[in-house]
């Protein structure tokens, strides 16, 4: 019990020493030298030489990811039922359908809500498809006005106080979701609202999935990463259903948070045929040990609902961490996986992104699959393209159209398409 408090003052306090202090370093040669683990070694040590020593191994480092970074998710089932809010079947111009379903998760009486939004280009055959969650509503990713506009708890930003969501939003994201060019290409697009799985602040789960589950809250319990991460596989469950889609071709993306999000939920659900993590980050795609631009302790700080409790102790530790970022890419193996970076979001770390993507590749390699071809960070605009691509482009901190065509062009190759 006193070793119990005894250790919440001292993350208390490492926690505070975090916020005053935190000053991030973009400089490699102030970075302090690290040794990654080795994702093809056991936890006793025992090397991993065949595809059934991976078998066990994956277990061994989902094990390792659930209790120190993401929490485990519950294993109990929800039911699934869904309801047609609206369709237009001559939607962008006669080329697309449109249509927005409400999914509702219960389970003991708890139920949540989740609005998928659905292009889909008019095709005889089923299409594959990108699904991956939105920031702000699913109203703000087109500019249509049968898009419902989100209910759910939204961050203010100006417009309104009461976290509710203004009208004038409808269609401000649009830049982030090429619709029209990625139907083009013979795609489809699914998106939902983050906050209807999770709302992002930090309220003790008293909502979204996590409250589905009747648990006590442990120090590895769930947070919000992992909660938008099952949500995504029950968004998953709803779209196996629909006959225009290609469920074995189903790629699952997200942006920064939701990249981190999209990252997991791949992990944690093979039905997900590609991942495409952009800009995720810390906690996404970058290796922490580096301890470049964003930190453990600063993450942890900034955002304390995003991973487990756990995570915390290697808050200004990273180098005790028995983990890195690498492992959770590998865990991703043999499926194909996506990584972007962007040259001015130094916060996510690009090359700690792309040597992220390097200590994976031996994983892949030992399931038959080339890996990842690249040794050194490629010029700009430049993808690398093996079972993991990369390409670092210019500009801020964005998903935008170049990076969409690069994923498609990946998803063309994997797909065998065209
Ligand atoms: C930042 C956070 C990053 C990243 C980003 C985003 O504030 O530090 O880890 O997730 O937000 O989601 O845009």
């Amino acid at each position: 019990m006193k070793l119990a408090l005894l250790s919440v003052i001292l993350l208390f306090f490492s926690a505070t020493l975090v916020a005053q202090t935190f000053v991030a370093n973009y400089d490699e040669s102030k970075m302090p030298a690290y040794t990654l683990p080795d994702p093809l070694v056991f936890n006793n040590g025992v090397p991993v030489k065949s595809k059934s020593d991976w078998k066990k191994r994956r277990i061994e480092l989902v094990n390792l990811f659930e209790n120190v970074e993401y929490g485990t998710t519950p294993a109990g089932k929800v039911r699934l039922s869904s309801v047609l809010l609206s369709e237009n079947l001559n939607s962008l111009d006669g080329k697309a359908i449109r249509r927005e379903v409400q999914l509702k998760l219960e389970k003991d009486g708890v139920e949540i809500l989740m609005n998928v939004l659905l292009y889909l280009p008019k095709s005889d055959k089923p299409v594959p498809l990108f699904v991956g969650y939105n920031f702000s509503g699913n109203h703000t990713v087109a500019k249509d006005p049968a898009i419902a506009i989100t209910t759910s708890w939204l961050k203010s930003r100006g417009t309104t106080t009461d976290n509710s969501a203004p009208e004038s939003q409808r269609g401000s994201d649009a830049k982030s979701w090429p619709i029209a060019e990625v139907l083009a290409r013979g795609y489809g697009v699914a998106t939902i609202y983050c906050g209807d799985a999770d709302p992002d602040f930090d309220d003790g789960f008293k909502n979204g999935v996590h409250t589905l589950f009747k648990e006590t809250r442990s120090t590895s319990s769930w947070g919000t990463v992992a909660g938008w991460a099952w949500g995504l596989s029950r968004v998953m469950d709803y779209l196996e259903k629909v006959k225009e889609i290609n469920a074995k071709q189903v790629a699952v993306l997200g942006h920064s948070r939701l990249g981190k999000a999209a990252l997991w939920a791949g992990v944690k659900d093979k039905r997900f045929a590609l991942v495409i993590s952009n800009e995720s980050g810390c906690g996404g795609a970058a290796l922490s040990k580096r301890i470049y631009g964003e930190t453990v302790g600063r993450i942890n700080t900034s955002f304390p609902h995003w991973f487990c409790e756990n995570f915390r102790k290697y808050n200004l530790k990273e180098e005790d961490l028995p983990l890195d970022q690498h492992e959770l890419l590998a865990l991703l193996a043999p499926r194909p996986l996506y990584v972007c970076s962007a040259e001015e979001d130094q916060w996510s770390d690009p090359k700690g992104e792309f040597l992220s993507c390097v200590g994976a590749s031996p994983v892949y390699q030992l399931l038959g699959k080339e890996g990842f071809p690249g040794k050194d960070l490629p010029d700009f605009q430049k993808p690398i393209l093996g079972t993991i691509g990369y390409h670092i482009r210019q500009g801020k901190h964005a998903i935008n159209l170049y990076d969409w065509s690069c994923f498609m062009d990946f998803a063309d190759i994997c797909f065998k398409k065209n």
